[in-house]
């Protein structure tokens, strides 16, 4: 059979008689022959039905590495949010409220915690249907816990919540979410955060920590002074001794938190190459300290923020930005690793372009507004017919403790479906697959992509930084 043959196999119908039977002959050969081959190196060849349960059991059995969230270990005290008045209070919800509700934000943001959590309840679960994904993610968080999901009220929720210790309800939510260990959002110019930090931490095996940059590559002339105050000769134009000074300071905030990547979040209009302290800072200071401590720059591409302050947190949006930013990184800088989120959507095909162009370049997750099940799964798809397992599918950018639970339930939900139908085509494509090799490809996603490029391999040291 010809090229040419072969390429229209799929069309037997427009083929005589003899032929269809001989194509379909071919393609029940292929089938058997796969059948024959059904013993693999390591364990059977699955049939086609067992793909789907397999698929399930292998996602739902393996702990994953969650690479960005907002949570915090327990040392950190307030700043670690958890509990059904923090859950409701989520800006994802806040942002849901003020469409559902006509109360004023001042008006809001003047109330206790307590009372905006109840107005949240009422409006949005009491009021509507809950069927929004973050709607749906608190019924998923009350039912996980076998507390009522359609109250009217809050109190037995909230007497729950008072009843956890921290310590074990972490044990019970990461238990309960299928993950292992929480990668930290950790700025050291933020006054509360910094002054943990600087009082000495126990390291957490299961919260591990990373250099957020924001402050200083996006916000450089309002925050500069703060490096200055504790030492660092630097000043806001970036010249002199400042690279080589913010080069000290990151060193310094290195041995104290042993980040496992360092990170920023930019803005639609990112530009690189383009003369600004921000850019002088990443190729001076921080690009340079990630080759010398082996760590990759994760870069989160795309966020306008406060497009409506009165908003606060649930203020920011997204916006489509020009990745020839990010090309123009990968290919001057081969020695950096770049872990890169975009939050547009119009920005997810080209990304997953650029990761095949270059392998500096490691694409994490469906950020923020990106993720939503139905979002999430046009993202994956597209990655695991671009890049097979390369990648990284998710992070669940939680801010609260418990979010974990639905986050990650969400995941395994889409991922269990894309990836079935995924090794569904590969049997009907003519090549089965074995537990073994779907243990081998969820490992590699959820676990050891994100161990392998980040500093996540290396156990936190026992002494207190
Ligand atoms: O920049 C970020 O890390 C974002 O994830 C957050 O700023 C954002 O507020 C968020 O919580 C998204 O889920
Ligand atoms: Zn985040």
């Amino acid at each position: 059979m010809d090229a040419h043959g072969a390429r229209c196999l799929g069309t037997a119908a427009n083929y005589p008689r003899e032929q269809q039977d001989l194509v379909q002959g071919m393609r029940t050969g292929i089938l058997k022959s796969a059948g024959e081959i059904a013993v693999s190196r390591d364990g059977d060849f699955l049939k086609e039905p067992q793909i789907s349960s397999v698929v399930e059991q292998v996602l739902a059995a393996t702990p994953f590495v969650d690479i960005h969230t907002h949570l915090y270990a327990p040392a950190f005290g307030k700043l670690g949010l958890w509990g059904i008045d923090e859950l409701l209070t989520y800006h994802y919800l806040e942002a849901e409220f003020f469409r559902n509700s006509d109360i004023a934000p001042e008006k809001y943001w003047s109330l206790s915690k307590r009372e905006q959590a109840d107005a949240i309840w009422r409006t949005l679960f009491v009021e509507n249907t809950p069927i929004s994904e973050a709607t749906r993610g608190v019924i998923a968080v009350l039912k996980a816990f076998q507390l009522p999901t359609d109250s009217p009220d809050l109190a037995e929720a909230r007497s729950f919540f008072e009843t956890q210790s921290i310590e074990a309800h972490i044990r019970n939510v990461f238990q309960m979410s299928g993950v292992s260990v929480v990668v930290m959002t950790n700025d050291p110019l933020d006054p509360e955060e910094a002054a943990v930090w600087l009082k000495g931490v126990e390291s957490h095996q299961q919260f591990r920590a990373v250099l957020r940059l924001d402050r200083i590559l996006v916000n450089w002339s309002t925050h500069w002074q703060v490096l200055a105050g504790q030492g660092y000769r630097v000043d806001e134009q970036v010249s002199g001794k400042s690279a080589a000074e913010v080069r000290r300071f990151l060193a310094d905030w290195h041995k104290r938190m042993e980040p496992v990547y360092m990170a920023v979040s930019l803005p639609d209009t990112f530009e690189y190459p383009k003369d600004t302290t921000g850019n002088r800072l990443l190729k001076e200071a921080v690009l340079p300290a990630c080759r010398e401590l082996d760590l990759p720059l994760s870069l989160m591409i795309g966020v306008r923020k406060q497009v409506n302050p009165s908003l606060r947190l649930a203020g920011d949006a997204s916006g489509r930005a020009d990745l020839r930013a990010l090309e123009n990184l990968c290919r001057e800088y081969p020695e950096n690793r770049f872990l890169v989120s975009v939050l547009s959507r119009e920005n997810q095909h080209e990304l997953c372009v650029y990761a095949r162009k270059f392998r500096n370049l490691m694409p994490f997750g469906c950020w923020w507004f990106m993720n939503n099940p139905s979002i999430v799964e046009e993202i994956t798809r597209e990655r695991i017919e671009m890049l097979g397992t390369s990648f990284i599918p998710q992070h669940s950018d939680a801010r609260v403790l418990e979010q974990v639970i639905y986050k990650w339930n969400n995941t395994r939900r889409t991922l269990a479906r894309i990836l079935s139908d995924s090794y569904r085509l590969l049997l009907e494509d003519g090549r089965g697959v074995t537990r073994h090799e779907i243990q081998r490809d969820v490992t590699r996603l959820f676990r050891s992509n994100a161990e392998d490029w980040t500093g996540l391999r290396a156990p936190a040291s026992d002494s207190p930084k």
